[in-house]
């Protein structure tokens, strides 16, 4: 929710999951809706939850891409066993399920997008993000994979509309998985500490327009 005085600002949209694969929670959502409303840098943050469905996540993300013309999109989602805050680098033009998705579809070695390129990268200074989050002494890592289920699918249609659509091209948008909650497994991360890292990657993000270079490997 936006309140009326913030509505000037240029906005961040900050997207997280519902809960799917039989997790009670999702703690990408916890995370996104705790910094809803919040202003960053001089952006105001709109979290928005998307479905874990293939076609209708990436539908309703369109949706608010139109609606909110936001600046910078970050998406977030869940990747039980990794232990920090994983930025990712490439989105894939694939699907593969392992398992069904929210509404119980399972697609197999289809592509997202017929005619798309096979990757595209995050339009995100993932380096320099990695380095606030390591800063504020938190876990983090870059990540070569979003993996072939729901998460890659909106990161990779994210990615084709912020690239093809005219009315999009001043944004820049990306994808980071988030570890599970102490309850949830092993690793995990406090929700207080993931909403931490964000903060600090998103400020990152803002005022850091040409990614740092941390030298070949290093931090990965
Ligand atoms: N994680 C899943 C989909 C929803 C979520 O939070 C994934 O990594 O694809």
């Amino acid at each position: 929710m936006l309140p009326d005085s913030q509505n000037t600002l240029p906005l961040v949209l900050l997207t997280g999951f519902d809960a799917f694969g039989g997790d009670a929670l999702n703690p990408s959502w916890l995370a996104a809706q705790a910094l809803d409303g919040q202003i960053i840098e001089g952006h105001c943050v709109l979290a928005a939850q998307l479905p874990t469905v293939f076609k209708t996540s990436s539908k309703q993300l369109t949706a608010l891409l139109q609606q909110h013309r936001p600046v910078l999109v970050l998406c977030l989602g869940l990747a039980g066993g990794r232990g920090g805050l994983s930025l990712e680098r490439v989105a894939i033009n694939i699907q593969d399920a392992r398992i069904a998705d929210n509404a119980g579809t399972q697609p197999i070695d289809l592509p997202i997008i017929q005619t798309g390129p096979a990757a595209y990268f995050s339009t995100l200074p993932i380096k320099a993000m990695l380095q606030a989050i390591t800063l504020a002494g938190l876990a983090a890592e870059i990540s070569q994979t979003a993996g072939t289920f729901v998460c890659n699918h909106v990161f990779y249609s994210l990615m084709h509309m912020l690239k093809t659509n005219r009315k999009f091209r001043h944004a820049r948008g990306g994808f980071m998985h988030v570890p599970y909650l102490p309850d949830q497994g092993f690793p995990n991360m406090p929700i207080e500490k993931i909403v931490q890292g964000l903060r600090a990657a998103i400020a990152c993000a803002l005022f850091t327009k040409t990614d740092v270079l941390l030298g070949a490997g290093s931090l990965n």
